[in-house]
């Protein structure tokens, strides 16, 4: 059994792994405080990433312009590129774009070159998209970029507030642990804060669908309420905060009339949420996505700690302000200094910083100034500033907004060199490619949401020629000429260095110091335990919370009130405000997750969400196809009609790719706004129109080879157990017949079905042995069978059966609900149907929920749904 952590979210749950020759098995690690032996669907299908996604799709060798070269060749073209854009462009014409799924060892390396031997900052990571207005308001508030809460906290709180955050599905398996805090503390109170009432809501006692963007005021609101009702604590304000006064008169116009206005909750609601929070000393804010991807994120993230500053509800267990992370490292990044906006180890770049830095590396220079951050990194490209970039472990030309525009970028540039596991959308334009290991391959370290480090280990082998990011970008800093300041031969080396750097010249001003893992050898760092940092002397076993002195990490020693002001956005008449976010079983840009078959189940299009007074406006149907576009692009998926989503609004996953659909890159609409603090851009909120999109006729094709053709209107493909299921619209009508004869060598044998009732055709080919590929047409995509039937149909080997089955209901739309045991929608239906009426009985009868888990928020909903009336369900 290897003890390692899970590659996905910022939960940095532990996995125990056993692996012999191709067979792995992951299980949970009971060990690990994270999850305390806890899976959700993404960590429990880990197993199936790595097999099934395996080595056929990986990126093996390194090549230049598409030619296989060796290691030496494509990292002595890396160092003769970097060295001649500096000579005749300079220094800022070279950039890196790192990304939070980086081991910390690999981002310290990256840095490093960087800022301090290359000697410009522009080097910035996806954490910009993700973390930065929460990084630049926890330094605005306390002068140091550091999570005061831990995941202890939100069992012993009794006041949980969730805004902008989709945990049952984002952060599952902390959300787990919040379903038991609330069976274990009947006074804990949850409320969500989210325009869309998402699936987190099957645990909250109240749900506030504030108007898109408008939780600053919430919070100002809240504010102005608690100082009225004087619930505030004048002795930690007047002790150990700034700027209160003017926090106070910046939000003395905000009573609950106005608030209610401008955010469109009711004054019941926000009375109930507000006397909540004045009455509960131990809360905590729990915020995530919907706080940060906005273009005030930084001063709304402020808005929320200013609630906790006058309360003195920080550093206490059950009570802060908890910004949540995504990637499973993006914290390891911010601790290294992987934003462009911070310099190395929670130092900047004022003189003492840059010079102590300076010193501890030995660099010939550092950077004395900020770089470009993401979005306008990708603008200098595209004016031709920047001439080599080099991309690690992330897909900028589906994850930045406006990718059209950065796709256009990427190609105008001269050099770009991308490391990764497998082609994506991004090495389309990758000049130099590079193979990285991947998770179970690689070795180093990731910090998670609470500010624990875990050691994720290597169990198996690299496969082709693939290399750890740290190793490459090691060769190409010696072959610059640095071989003394980059001498590692392993990723303990790098550790200690960064450790050492953390602890260099602190003395208690930096909140970053693991100072004490600086001396770990390296067998204590193979068996190094998860810790929470800092790890100093004083503390060798770690922190779980910060701030428990008040005292911070500013000038003064004291937080910092920040008065922002209010901030407001609204789609003209006639278009939409665009939402995105993310779903149960994908991560990103699916380029593990769409490869697993057990995870493409829960969502097998690419889609919006609409309410349904405004799709009947529209004269538009469930399940229809419809386009949403603006100048920048246009983004084309199926239509769900579901009353989560409030009028005017829609809503999309950011997931889907060119690799798995036509025109399904969600970002082609985001407009590149930007927050004008961290430069973090406005994902959740672009202005866009919507129209139906017609195909003259649309087929399920199931295959067990990938799908995918230009010359078709449309085409989304999906991955199912023994192949593939895509989804394809044509202009004119297509002669299945032939095109199935002429894609197969061997002869096959066609027979053809058709539904009078439902005007649904149906072509089997079959070889000699068994069915090799289906073919359902209808001029309706919405009466096209869904893909949960079409797998099963698909696993079936003889003819009889296969003739029955298709005799019978063609499909008819279904879903999968829990993955773990492939139960679907009607499946559950009918063991309601037949008496099961709560989650145990449903466990019971079918399994589902009784693994991981990460279905039964939606369970819940169902059963709900039943009780309520039984048709609908
Ligand atoms: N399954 C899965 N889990 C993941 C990931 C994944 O790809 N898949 N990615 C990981 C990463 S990197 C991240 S950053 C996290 C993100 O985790 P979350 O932030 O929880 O996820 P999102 O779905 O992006 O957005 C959260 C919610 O913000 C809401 N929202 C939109 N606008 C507003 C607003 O104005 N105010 C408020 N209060 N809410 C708003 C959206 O409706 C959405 O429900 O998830 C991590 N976990
Ligand atoms: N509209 C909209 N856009 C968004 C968001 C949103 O909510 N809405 N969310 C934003 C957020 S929060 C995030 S975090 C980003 C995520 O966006 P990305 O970072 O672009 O997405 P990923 O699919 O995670 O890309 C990771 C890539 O790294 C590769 N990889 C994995 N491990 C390694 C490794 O060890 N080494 C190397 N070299 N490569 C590796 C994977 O194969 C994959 O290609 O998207 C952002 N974009
Ligand atoms: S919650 Fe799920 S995705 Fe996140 S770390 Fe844990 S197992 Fe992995
Ligand atoms: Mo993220």
């Amino acid at each position: 059994m290897q003890a390692t952590t899970c590659p996905y979210c910022g939960v940095g749950c532990g996995v125990a792994v056993q692996s012999e020759s191709d067979a792995v098995q992951v299980q949970a690690d009971a060990q690990h405080p994270a999850n305390l032996g806890r899976l959700c669907s993404k960590g429990s299908a880990l197993a199936a990433t790595v097999s099934e996604a395996g080595e056929a799709a990986r990126i093996l060798h390194p090549s230049i312009d598409g030619k296989q070269v060796d290691w030496t060749q494509a990292t002595d073209h890396i160092a003769a590129s970097i060295r001649s854009a500096i000579d005749e462009h300079g220094v800022d014409s070279v950039a890196f774009y790192l990304s939070g799924q980086l081991l910390t060892e690999d981002y310290y390396v990256a840095n490093k070159l960087m800022k301090g031997f290359i000697g410009t900052a522009n080097v910035d990571t996806n954490s910009r998209l993700c973390m930065s207005s929460a990084v630049a308001a926890y330094q605005r508030a306390f002068g140091a970029d550091a999570v005061p809460c831990c995941y202890e906290d939100l069992e012993c709180t009794d006041l949980l507030v969730l805004i902008g955050s989709n945990a049952a599905w984002t952060h599952p398996v902390l959300y787990q642990r919040m379903v038991q805090a609330k069976q274990s503390n009947p006074n804990l109170r949850v409320v969500l804060i989210d325009p869309r009432r998402t699936i987190s809501n099957d645990l909250a006692d109240l749900h506030l669908p504030l108007k898109p963007s408008s939780d600053g005021i919430l919070f100002k609101g809240l504010l102005r309420h608690l100082i009225a009702h004087d619930v505030v604590d004048r002795a930690f304000i007047a002790g150990h905060t700034d700027g209160f006064a003017e926090a106070e008169r910046s939000v003395a116009s905000w009573d609950i009339d106005r608030v209610a206005e401008h955010t469109d909750l009711s004054r019941d609601q926000l009375t109930q949420f507000y006397d909540w929070f004045a009455t509960t000393p131990k809360a905590i804010s729990f915020y995530s996505q919907g706080i940060n991807q906005s273009a005030t994120g930084t001063d709304k993230c402020n808005d929320i700690i200013n609630c906790h500053l006058a309360t003195g509800r920080i550093g206490q267990p059950g009570a802060g302000p908890f910004s949540i992370t995504g990637q499973p490292n993006a914290m390891g990044g911010r601790e290294v200094g992987g934003l462009a906006s911070q310099l190395a180890a929670h130092m900047g770049f004022t003189e003492p910083e840059t010079d102590r830095v300076q010193r501890f590396w030995n660099a010939p220079t550092v950077a004395k100034q900020p770089g470009l951050k993401a979005v306008d990194l990708f603008d200098a490209m595209h004016r031709g500033d920047i001439k080599v970039v080099w991309i690690l472990a992330t897909n900028p030309a589906v994850s930045l907004p406006d990718s059209e525009h950065v796709r256009a970028a990427l190609a105008k540039c001269p050099t770009v060199i991308v490391s990764d596991l497998t082609a994506n959308d991004t090495t389309e334009y990758a000049n130099v490619l590079l193979p990285a290991l991947g998770w179970g391959e690689k070795d180093g370290t990731v910090t998670n949401s609470e500010r624990r480090i875990s050691r994720q280990r290597a169990f198996r082998p690299a496969p082709g020629e693939a290399k750890s990011d740290w190793w490459s970008l090691t060769q190409v800093a010696q072959k610059l000429g640095y071989e003394n300041q980059f001498p590692y031969t392993s990723a303990h080396e790098v550790f200690v260095e960064h450790a050492r750097l953390s602890g260099f010249e602190n003395n208690g001003k930096r909140a970053f110091d693991i100072s004490a893992l600086s001396t770990l050898t390296g067998k204590g760092y193979d068996s190094l335990k998860p810790v929470q940092w800092p790890v100093t002397h004083a503390r060798p076993k770690g922190t779980a919370r910060l701030f428990t002195n008040h005292q911070f990490f500013t000038a003064t020693q004291r937080a910092q009130f920040i008065a922002a002001p209010p901030h407001i956005i609204a789609a003209p008449d006639g278009m939409f405000l665009l939402n995105t976010g993310r779903l149960r079983d994908q991560w990103h840009t699916m380029t593990r997750t769409g490869q697993v078959a057990s995870l493409c189940g829960h969502d097998e299009l690419p889609f919006v969400e609409m309410h349904p007074d405004d799709a009947a406006d529209q004269g538009l149907s469930q399940h229809q196809f419809v386009q949403v576009q603006n100048h920048h692009g246009r983004f084309i998926g199926r239509l769900n009609v579901v009353d989560s989503v409030q009028r005017g609004q829609l809503f999309a996953p950011i997931h889907w790719t060119q690799q798995f659909a036509q025109s399904a890159i969600i970002n082609s609409v985001v407009a590149p706004v930007v927050d004008a603090v961290s430069g973090q851009p406005q994902s959740k909120a672009a202005v866009v129109s919507l129209q139906r999109f017609d195909c003259q006729q649309w087929a399920r094709v199931v295959t067990t080879e990938p799908l995918q053709s230009n010359d078709w209107a449309y085409w989304a493909q999906t991955r199912i157990a023994r192949g593939y299921v895509t989804l394809v619209g044509v202009s004119d009508e297509v002669d299945w017949k032939i095109w199935l004869r002429s894609r197969f060598e061997s002869p096959i044998f066609v027979k053809h079905y058709q539904n009078p009732l439902s005007g649904q055709q149906a072509l089997i080919a079959s070889d000699e042995k068994r069915p090799v590929a289906l073919v359902f047409t209808h001029a309706n995509v919405a009466e096209l069978p869904s893909q949960v039937w079409l797998e099963r149909v698909y696993a079936i080997n003889d003819s009889a059966t296969l003739n029955q089955e298709l005799h019978g209901e063609l499909g008819g739309y279904d879903e999968l609900i829990c993955s773990c045991f492939k139960t679907t929608r009607k499946a559950i239906t009918a063991a309601m149907e037949q008496g099961s009426e709560d989650l145990e009985a449903l466990a019971s009868t079918l399994g589902c929920g009784s693994k991981c888990g990460s279905c039964r928020p939606e369970l819940n909903g169902l059963l709900r749904l039943y009780a309520e009336n039984p048709m609908v369900a």
